[in-house]
């Protein structure tokens, strides 16, 4: 991923040993550190305070920005999944410095969540100053949709862990990214 350029990456590791978190979160930051590449530990705080990450993220069942913030201290962002507007307007009212917006899409990887699509990604970043990482069931073969919706920013899983070529996946999914329309506000 790093290789392709991924801008960010997130450490998501549910229902894994909080030791195994620990363990890959060291390496992680010893790898992303080397590129300058910043790295997010998602749903651990602690984690996160302890490796010096660049951010930590939570849920909407998780600890709230405030006490994440609290938790990790001031130098460290706080992104918040959000599933809707109304969600994102809260997140920004919060004080979290990003938000993921999704799933657009059906997705296996968080399978309990119902897709949201594509129709209010224009009107979250109308609404949401604060970056926006659409997510949710997005590959290569349907950016150019998501882009065309508004997008700015997406988080891919699936699509890159399940290239053939994660370097290349990646590549080929910023180039699409470095040609969206910059968004206007409102
Ligand atoms: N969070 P993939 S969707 C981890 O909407 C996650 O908050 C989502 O993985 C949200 O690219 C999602 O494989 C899954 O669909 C993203």
């Amino acid at each position: 991923m790093l290789d392709g350029g991924v801008d960010v990456l997130q450490l998501r590791a549910k229902q894994h040993p909080l030791g195994d978190v620990e363990k890959v979160a060291h390496e992680l930051r010893g790898i992303t550190g080397d590129r300058g590449v910043p790295l997010v530990i998602n749903d651990y705080p602690q984690i996160a305070r302890e490796i010096r990450a660049a951010g930590v993220h939570v849920g909407q069942d998780d600890l709230s920005v405030v006490a994440a913030r609290e938790a990790v201290g001031a130098d460290c962002l706080v992104g918040k999944s959000t599933h809707s507007v109304e969600q994102a307007k809260q997140a920004a009212h919060e004080g979290a410095d990003y938000i993921g917006f999704g799933p657009l899409f059906a997705t296996p990887t968080k399978p309990d969540y119902a897709p949201i699509g594509i129709a209010e990604i224009r009107e979250v970043h109308a609404r949401v100053t604060i970056p926006i990482f659409c997510i949710g069931g997005i590959k290569l073969s349907n950016l150019p949709q998501v882009i065309a919706a508004g997008a700015q920013r997406v988080v891919i899983v699936s699509g890159l862990l399940q290239a053939p070529d994660v370097a290349e996946y990646a590549r080929s999914a910023k180039q699409l990214l470095a040609r969206a329309p910059v968004a206007t506000h409102h």
